[in-house]
């Protein structure tokens, strides 16, 4: 086990039902501490770029209007083996196969409304933390 910064996104859905408070409430009752956080409205270039690894996908376009569709918490977690823990405590992608417990399964409205974002690996966290934030705006 290993300290680790991942990174996160409260998405549209959230910041629209006002759960932002209760979501991090859950990130840090499971020992992951908010070192970095901004509410932003995101571009499409950002959007398209961010899930550029999704472009092939018939879902991208829809996915990108979806993200730019309202306000989103962009965060830097940081933890004990923050990445898989973030993972974990978000559950599966679709809130329909995801555990009890689990952010999707609580507060998810879709497969795509699924309330949030987190990295699936360590390179991708420390690419998408580069992505958002520079190194002033994390404070550990
Ligand atoms: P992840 O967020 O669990 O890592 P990914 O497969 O990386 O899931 O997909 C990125 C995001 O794209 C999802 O969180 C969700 O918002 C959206 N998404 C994934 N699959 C679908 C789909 O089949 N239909 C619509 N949106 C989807
Ligand atoms: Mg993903």
């Amino acid at each position: 086990m290993t300290m680790q910064r991942t990174f996160s996104i409260l998405k549209p859905d959230a910041t629209e039902r006002n759960l932002t408070g209760k979501i991090n409430a859950v990130f840090e009752s499971n020992g992951l501490r908010i070192v970095a956080q901004k509410r932003i409205r995101m571009s499409r270039l950002q959007a398209g770029a961010f899930y550029g690894v999704h472009k092939e996908r018939p879902f991208y376009q829809e996915l990108v209007e979806y993200m730019v569709s309202g306000p989103v918490v962009v965060q830097v977690l940081e933890g004990e083996n923050a990445v898989q823990k973030h993972r974990d405590i978000m559950g599966a992608t679709n809130p329909a196969n995801a555990a009890p417990g689990t952010i999707r399964k609580e507060f998810a409205e879709s497969i795509e409304r699924n309330s949030v974002h987190g990295s699936d690996s360590l390179e991708n966290a420390e690419t998408e933390i580069r992505f958002f934030f520079s190194g002033t705006e994390i404070v550990g």
